[in-house]
């Protein structure tokens, strides 16, 4: 396929930084993609550039290269733009341009073959004969850390529906279990209006960063439309870790001293089962003695620790994780996002395709899900149109 043309506009909203949206004009037709941004960020993502600055990287002369060329797949086009950046986080030409261009590319050519965005991916990237088993679904109902101005220290307190469940039924059920929380938030704190953090989780302070996980364990055990959920965290560690050591709960702490805290917690909560970055992206050591100890009945899932990076992937499997989260703007291409989630089946690590905090109301995420047959989505919880787009997607492309 020829390109004609991309271009790129901001999406404004005050919710998030740096949105943007690109499309692309070619010989078969044309597509848009909306780009999300994160607010916790790992060392490690691909650069989001925003509107301004894809606009100039455009201008300077990647518009005119993409032009010149002809591209039969995807991969081609990644691999084009993979070598016209040069650099290992996309610092030249922004992840989120380089993703907006890849998706685009991707849909236009599923179009041209009538085809869903996720059949084209999986007949391009993976096995075709995957099943459709649906993914559990990652709700982070209450949010903390960088997505709320709260005393939390962990970043988000999610309840997580169980693996092949009717995604219908588990839809309602977070629906329900999210507004009880809320009743139940109310009473117990006397409280008439509670906030809400960045991913509409409710956002307020808590004796500690661990009660919420309490709370929680108490609505899933008193709840009727609980069956069979379990409690998630991301405690998104890198935020509150700085040369090595933790400030945790006001004091500052080891690793071992983390570790320690969340031994108490897990012996607490028999039903927090998902882990997410509990020490920070360089603590190694950590996460492995987490997963030594733990890995049989819990999940620890590397975000920051590995960024959609293949490489990074296959270098923590069943060392540090046993899950891990897919974000395709970590790393910006297509073939990228799916080479990771490749590289994490092939090490039997779940994966989690999952949302950023400043999301966009376009659900290709839930697509790559489809194709690579994820474990997991995490798209929060399905309050306002940028997370309801997911969770519609969901029920959609799995029915
Ligand atoms: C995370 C994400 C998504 P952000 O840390 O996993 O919940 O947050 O998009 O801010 O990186
Ligand atoms: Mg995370």
């Amino acid at each position: 396929m020829k390109i004609y043309d991309v271009s790129v506009s901001e999406i404004l909203d005050s919710r998030r930084e740096k949105t943007i949206e690109v499309t692309v004009r070619g010989s078969y037709g044309i597509s848009s993609t909306k780009i999300p941004s994160g607010r916790s960020r790992g060392k490690n993502e691909a650069i989001t550039l925003g509107a301004e600055d894809a606009e100039e990287v455009l201008l300077d002369g990647l518009r005119d290269a993409l032009k010149e060329e002809d591209f039969v797949e995807t991969r081609d086009l990644d691999e084009f733009l993979i070598e016209y950046d040069g650099t290992d986080n996309k610092s030249q030409i922004g992840g989120d341009l380089s993703l907006g261009i890849s998706i685009s590319f991707a849909r236009i050519l599923a179009g041209g073959e009538k085809k869903e965005l996720w059949e084209k991916l999986r007949e391009e990237f993976f096995d075709e004969t995957e099943g459709r088993k649906p993914p559990r679904i990652f709700s982070n109902v209450i949010n903390g850390g960088a997505h709320a101005k709260t005393n939390l220290d962990i970043q988000e307190y999610q309840i997580v529906s169980a693996r092949d469940a009717d995604l219908r039924e588990a839809v309602e059920a977070i629906k329900s279990l999210y507004k009880e929380l809320g009743e139940l938030l109310a009473r117990k704190y006397r409280k008439v209006d509670i906030a809400l953090g960045d991913e509409q989780g409710y956002a307020m302070d808590f004796r500690d960063s661990f009660e919420p996980i309490e709370i929680l364990s108490e609505l899933l055990s008193e709840s009727k439309g609980s069956k069979n959920f379990a409690i998630g965290i991301d405690a998104a560690a890198s935020n509150f870790c700085t040369d090595g050591f933790y400030k945790f709960g006001g004091k500052k702490i080891s690793t071992k001293d983390l570790y320690n805290e969340y031994e108490k917690c897990f012996s607490k909560n028999p039903l927090l089962k998902y882990i997410e970055d509990p020490f920070g992206e360089l603590d190694e050591d950590g996460f492995g003695e987490m997963l030594v100890k733990h890995g049989a009945e819990k999940l620890i899932i590397g975000d920051d620790l590995t960024t959609t990076s293949a490489l990074m992937i296959e270098k923590y499997a069943n060392r540090a994780i046993n899950g891990v989260i897919i974000k395709p703007n970590q790393i910006g291409t297509v073939t990228e996002t799916c080479e990771a989630m490749l590289v994490a089946e092939r090490e039997g690590l779940e994966r989690i395709v999952s949302h950023r905090s400043g999301e966009v109301d376009d659900p290709f995420l839930i697509h790559f899900a489809r194709a690579g047959g994820a474990e997991g989505v995490k798209i929060g919880v399905p309050v306002i149109e940028e997370r309801i787009s997911k969770f519609d997607e969901l029920i959609r492309v799995y029915s």
